[in-house]
């Protein structure tokens, strides 16, 4: 039997669900650092007990369209290349993400050093940010199926060895997420706890859990008591929106069977003293495209808008 090294958060070993208490902070940065992010005590406050916020307006109209242009572009160049970074969905084969947008189009590169979205990750994480991830997720109207409901954090520590909760994602509307073409669903408060999953991380996991997610996912159980305790938020926004959620809240989505594509960026900065170590489970880690290890740089910010 395998025993965990020195792991707060240990998950895929049991056989059943466990309920950890957060042994980290939700909000680490102190109150200059807070003050740094332009949010109000309000929004700290609601970002700290539910573990999300939603940002409206923080992109223009104009910034916007050509970011969505641009993600467009991406889509048809690296369908094209039949690049490694391209996930398609499993049954209508339709792009379903891009990984590594930040590398593949400078515009989003500049996007994900955008001060409007640094100083935010600065001071909720209480450090300098790197970016552990960031991908353009494409849920076309009629095909985009579903992510199934799961912690970030749960996959990022197992598989990507990421230590302690302490980096949070930025999802960047694109287009607007209304109630039917599968906005992001998220559970209040779930953030305060570490669900732990159970079974084995199978060889290369990423390949299959990037197109539906079977592992690394909360038992019906768990999903049920999350939600009889505190309920479901839709993240009903505008394009040009910026929803901002903690590592480890649990969020899902359900398929696009409306004539409206959704589109979002999807950006992952991780405090610079959280970087990744080996993976708490025995697979290899998973690829640079997905979790960045070997190119770990500190994001500089620049101030556009
Ligand atoms: O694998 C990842 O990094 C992300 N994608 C999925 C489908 N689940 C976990 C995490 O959000
Ligand atoms: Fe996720």
């Amino acid at each position: 039997m395998l025993t965990p090294r020195d792991d707060l958060y240990p998950s895929r070993f049991g056989k059943n669900t466990q309920y950890l208490p957060r042994q980290d902070p939700v909000i680490h940065g102190d109150s200059a650092q807070r003050a740094g992010t332009g949010l109000s005590a309000e929004q700290l406050a609601d970002f700290e007990k539910n573990g999300f916020l939603i940002l409206d307006a923080v992109f223009t109209e104009s910034e916007v369209a050509a970011l969505r242009s641009e993600s467009s572009e991406l889509l048809t160049d690296v369908t094209t290349k039949n690049l490694k970074e391209v996930i398609c969905e499993p049954n209508s084969g339709a792009v379903r993400s891009v990984f590594r947008a930040h590398k593949l189009s400078q515009p989003i590169e500049k996007v994900t050093n955008d001060h409007r979205l640094t100083r935010i990750a600065q001071g909720l994480l209480g450090d300098a940010v790197y970016i552990h991830q960031t991908r353009v997720n494409f849920k076309p109207g009629f095909k985009g199926t579903e992510f199934y409901w799961h912690s970030d954090f749960e996959t990022w520590h197992v598989e990507d060895g990421m230590p302690r909760m302490r980096a949070l994602s930025m999802s960047i509307t694109l287009t607007e997420n209304h109630a039917d073409n599968g906005p992001l669903l998220l559970i209040p408060g779930s953030h305060k706890t570490f669900v732990t999953c159970t079974g084995e991380t199978p060889d290369n996991h990423h390949e299959k859990s990037l197109r539906k997610q079977q592992f690394g996912v909360p038992s019906d159980e768990a999903v049920s008591h999350l939600i009889e305790t505190n309920g479901i938020a839709r993240a009903e926004c505008k394009a040009g929106s910026v929803i901002v959620f903690d590592c480890n809240t649990v969020h899902g989505s359900n398929s696009n069977i409306t004539p409206d594509p959704r589109a979002n960026i999807f950006v992952v900065y991780n405090a610079m003293a959280n970087a990744v170590i080996d993976p708490f489970c025995t697979q290899p880690p998973r690829p640079e495209h997905v979790c960045t290890r070997e190119s770990i740089v500190q994001v500089q910010t620049q101030t556009h808008g």
